[in-house]
């Protein structure tokens, strides 16, 4: 397998005398698809999270103490794609960030369309595959179907770079197959057709033998785009795409969690929050995407209609610095401080604050111990593809009787997570109504929807994510299916 994503499974540093050195990535994605990865003998192509000025400087091996998933990941496994650093930011902060994060959460509001932005982006993803092409002609020749080489392209930053690599290995005689997955939703047709070269990115998508994507939703919507912007024959049913005489697989593959790693980390991790209180916790990157200012308003309302909760419960609200030099999400800090502060200062009495709000990352085991020991789990995000952090929380939840999640429908996870509470984070009123119910919920309610989320979690899990998108790779579109076409 060769996966290619924006950002290699680590970053590299420089120590203090000038020496590269891997930082590792938490992550699940990295944790699922580096074993793959290292266990099929494969390669990794993306950027280093470095500009080096010499770019044949080599890739340092691993730490020896390096426990991380991808320790194992040899650098002569590692592609480490170089881009000038002025067009990289163009190709980074402006098209990915500021355009297709933003339109791709329905948020066109938000984007910026700019044709050197534009522009980058296209040289961006032909340098990706050009260098995932020279990984490919590195590899052993195939002698069948089943030892093809398997492309692995994710996410927003790279939908153009499939088709490329199919054109190049198809000029070369390369054979492989070739994978997409989406991490973020994909928009309705109006939505999507706001960006000036939606068909290219259609096309460049296209390229693939499979597209996944979170949720069948996303995948409507994709089809429908293919149908109505480049006039694509299209089968909603079987989610089949014809184009350029190929037929294009369109798959949803909800993404899961290293579950059991979870459960661990929460079996181990010591106790860090006072007893004497109910937690409603929040977990995020701080992005306006994800609902921060309605859920403080929200729980703000809570304290208004509800104040029996007061001095019984706190919001704990983490949130991890994100896009930082990016204006929009400075303004979301500065807004979010305002706020915490303003109800703070409405509630707090000498003995309890209502909020307690950390900007900046936690440790694994903190973020267990948070998970597990809080009463309510509220995500609430306006827009998003999945949500990790949902089930992250119900993992956690072993203590007997269990907490409640809450869940806005506008996620990935609330398509899928059927036993939590589901909150629209645009009703601020009713919100603050559904989060009362979490706290007043029965016992055996809690455990009986805990259950049932957490036993799915436990079946979908990282690995189940990774098994199925494999074997959406390797099975072939049937003639029934071919025949359906139309
Ligand atoms: P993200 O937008 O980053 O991912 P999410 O799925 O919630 O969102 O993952 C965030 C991760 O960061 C979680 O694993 C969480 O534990 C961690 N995290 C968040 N805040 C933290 C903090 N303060 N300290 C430590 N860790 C923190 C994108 C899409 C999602 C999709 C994922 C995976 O936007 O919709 O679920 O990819 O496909």
């Amino acid at each position: 397998m060769i996966v290619v994503s924006n950002r290699l499974p680590f970053v590299l540093v420089r120590d203090k005398d000038g020496n590269l050195k891997r930082k590792a990535s938490a992550g699940g994605l990295v944790t699922a698809v580096a074993p793959v990865v290292i266990n099929g003998n494969g390669l990794w192509v993306g950027w280093p999270g470095i500009h080096l000025n010499d770019p044949t400087e080599p890739i340092p091996e691993s730490d020896p103490n390096d426990i991380t998933p991808t320790a194992g990941l040899k650098s002569d496994k590692v592609v480490a794609v170089q881009m000038d650093p002025v067009m990289f930011d163009s190709y980074y902060n402006g098209c990915c960030n500021a355009t297709f994060w933003p339109l791709f959460h329905s948020m066109p509001d938000r984007a910026t369309f700019k044709g050197e932005h534009w522009k980058s982006y296209v040289k961006a993803n032909k340098e990706f595959a050009d260098c995932t092409i020279k990984a490919l002609e590195s590899l052993p020749p195939c002698t069948g179907n089943n030892d093809m080489p398997l492309i692995w392209v994710h996410d927003y930053h790279l939908m153009l770079a499939a088709n490329w690599i199919r054109q190049a290995a198809e000029e070369r005689e390369l054979k492989c197959k070739l994978g997409f997955f989406l991490h973020i939703p994909f928009p309705p047709w109006d939505i999507f057709r706001l960006f000036p070269w939606s068909d290219e990115i259609l096309q460049g998508m296209l390229g693939c033998d499979m597209v996944g994507f979170h949720i069948t939703d996303y995948c409507l919507n994709f089809v429908d785009c293919c149908q109505r912007n480049l006039g694509c024959r299209v089968d909603r049913k079987n989610l089949l795409v014809e184009h350029g005489g190929r037929t294009v697989r369109v798959r949803p593959l909800p993404i899961g969690i290293p579950f059991e790693r979870f459960v661990e980390l929460a079996e181990k991790a010591p106790r860090v929050l006072s007893t004497n209180q109910k937690i409603i916790l929040g977990v995020d990157r701080l992005d306006y995407t994800k609902g921060l200012v309605h859920r403080l308003r929200s729980f703000e309302k809570l304290l208004e209609k509800y104040p029996e909760h007061i001095e019984k419960v706190s919001l704990l609200q983490i949130s991890v610095p994100s896009r930082t030099d990016v204006k929009e999400y400075q303004d979301l800090k500065e807004e979010m401080d305002q706020l915490v502060g303003r109800i703070n200062g409405r509630f707090t009495t000498p003995n309890w604050s209502p909020i307690r709000y950390i900007y900046g990352c936690v440790s694994q085991d903190e973020l267990a111990a948070f998970y597990r020991d809080s009463a309510v789990g509220l995500v609430t995000p306006l827009r998003d593809g999945m949500n990790l952090v949902a089930k992250e929380f119900v993992a956690c939840q072993i203590n007997i009787p269990p907490g409640v999640l809450i869940v806005s429908p506008f996620a990935g996870a609330g398509e899928t997570m059927h036993e939590a509470l589901i909150c629209n984070p645009y009703e601020i009123d009713d919100a603050s109504d559904v989060i009362h119910r979490a706290l007043m919920m029965p016992e055996d309610e809690r455990i009986l929807r805990m259950n049932y989320l957490r036993r799915r979690e436990k079946l979908n899990d990282v690995n189940y994510w990774t098994k199925s998108f494999l074997s959406a790779m390797g099975s072939l579109v049937t003639q029934d299916e071919q025949d359906d076409v139309g």
